[in-house]
């Protein structure tokens, strides 16, 4: 479609959506270095012990507890909470969500999203509220909030325990109020490609102290003061990556201004071509920046996927995330009690981009990259029977 496969690609090397943000390497490599002379690798070391204390105060509540990834948090969460039976949560989401639930022998009952927010709709939970159900799990996707009002009024009416997989979200607020604290509990992933990273890890960060000494258990198979006190796995977070924790920590606002300017650079990129919807952040609230996402709607001409495959082409490894939902992926699709309602996860999943940005993005590469897009967009389409395909290389377009 592109007529780029005759001629080099835009970009000699590939940009991930995703790729680590790495703020300060001498402070890091400094930081493994006391690792390595304090001899303390792991066990509830001292930079995780600092890195907790700085998590919290970064986010205005009472307790993180780290762990050795987003995914096990879940885990710890939904144990630790109590959860069985059946917990609603939205099919729009990383397969992590469904999977942690799923393993530990709870069913995922999958709810739509509210085509606005992405964010589970409260509109469509109580339908599926049933004697099972014990907790609803929302997730901030792509860092933007869930109505946490609503969710919580209904998780009220119903006796449910109300959590969320905040996993997109550090760095974030909601109301004015950073994301962290809402629910029983939330759940971060500080996985490598992770706004914030610990090269491996997560939180479960709540304002229950009660919660959190059962979690603080739970991670460490269940030691207190030397004697095992409850069932536990081994969820620990390693010095290693506290101290990548820590130096990026430091430096959290230097990604902050490089996610800000890239996203208004192809907002400003996007802001006149059809077909190509920006998610919009609320300005007035703390936004990490993290995810560049875009409807590919009918008016642009050319199918979400054909956009990735053009892109690809050209070194710009796009995503189309979260597709297809976890309902479509095994062991859910093969469960006939599973077959939910999602017309909205269902459009969603056909639509949406996802676009590189981070500090290994420069402002030049965005443009450039808009400029790719335009390209294969509407105006490329009109010019696509002249055979006319110089003319829309990006070069030309982005100076
Ligand atoms: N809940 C939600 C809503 C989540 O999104 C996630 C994780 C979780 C829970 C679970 O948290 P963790 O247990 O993972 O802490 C990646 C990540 O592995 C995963 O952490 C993340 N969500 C998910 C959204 O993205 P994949 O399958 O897309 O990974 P992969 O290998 O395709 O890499 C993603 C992109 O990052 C590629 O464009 C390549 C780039 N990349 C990746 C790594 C690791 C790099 O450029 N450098 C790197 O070192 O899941």
């Amino acid at each position: 479609m592109s007529g780029h496969n005759t001629s080099e690609p835009a970009f000699s090397r590939p940009l991930h959506v995703g790729a680590p943000n790495v703020p300060s390497r001498a402070r890091f490599l400094e930081l493994v270095d006391q690792v390595l002379d304090a001899n303390w690798l792991t066990n509830d070391g001292p930079l995780v012990r600092e890195l907790e204390t700085s998590i919290a105060a970064h986010l205005g509540l009472r307790h993180c507890v780290l762990v050795c990834n987003g995914t096990v948090a879940l885990e710890i969460a939904a144990r630790c909470l109590g959860l069985q039976g059946e917990v609603i949560i939205p099919s729009l989401t990383f397969v992590a969500t469904a999977g942690a639930l799923e393993w530990l022998g709870i069913k995922p009952v999958f709810c739509d999203v509210d085509p606005r927010t992405y964010c589970i709709d409260p509109a469509e939970i109580e339908r599926l509220v049933t004697p099972k159900t014990t907790a609803i799990l929302g997730v901030h996707l792509f860092g933007r909030p869930c109505d946490a009002d609503a969710l919580t009024r209904i998780a009220e009416r119903h006796g449910l325990t109300l959590l969320f997989d905040a996993a997109h979200a550090f760095g974030c607020s909601a109301g004015g109020r950073m994301i962290g604290g809402l629910g029983a509990c939330e759940v971060f992933s500080f996985h490598a490609t992770k706004f914030f990273n610990t090269i491996e890890g997560g939180a479960v960060t709540t304002n229950d102290p009660d919660l959190a000494h059962r979690v603080r258990l739970a991670r460490n198979f269940g030691f207190e003061n030397g004697s095992v006190r409850a069932l536990g796995i081994n969820g620990k977070m390693n010095e290693v990556c506290a101290a990548m924790g820590l130096s990026n920590l430091e430096a959290l606002q230097t990604v902050v201004e490089c996610n800000r300017r890239n996203y208004g650079i192809y907002r400003e990129g996007f802001s006149d071509l059809p077909g190509i919807r920006l998610m919009e952040y609320d300005d007035s609230e703390k936004n990490n920046y993290q995810y560049v996402v875009a409807e590919v709607l009918p008016e642009f001409g050319q199918t979400r996927d054909q956009l990735v495959e053009s892109l690809h082409r050209d070194n710009v490894l796009a995503r189309s995330y979260f597709a297809p939902g976890c309902h479509a992926v095994e062991p859910f699709c093969s469960d006939p009690a599973c077959n939910p309602e999602l017309p909205h996860t269902l459009g969603l999943c056909e639509r949406l981009v996802t676009f590189p940005t981070g500090t290994r993005v420069s402002a030049e590469d965005v443009l450039k990259i808009t400029a790719l897009v335009r390209a294969a967009g509407p105006e490329h389409s009109r010019s696509d029977g002249d055979g006319d395909h110089e003319a829309s290389r990006p070069k030309a377009r982005a100076r």
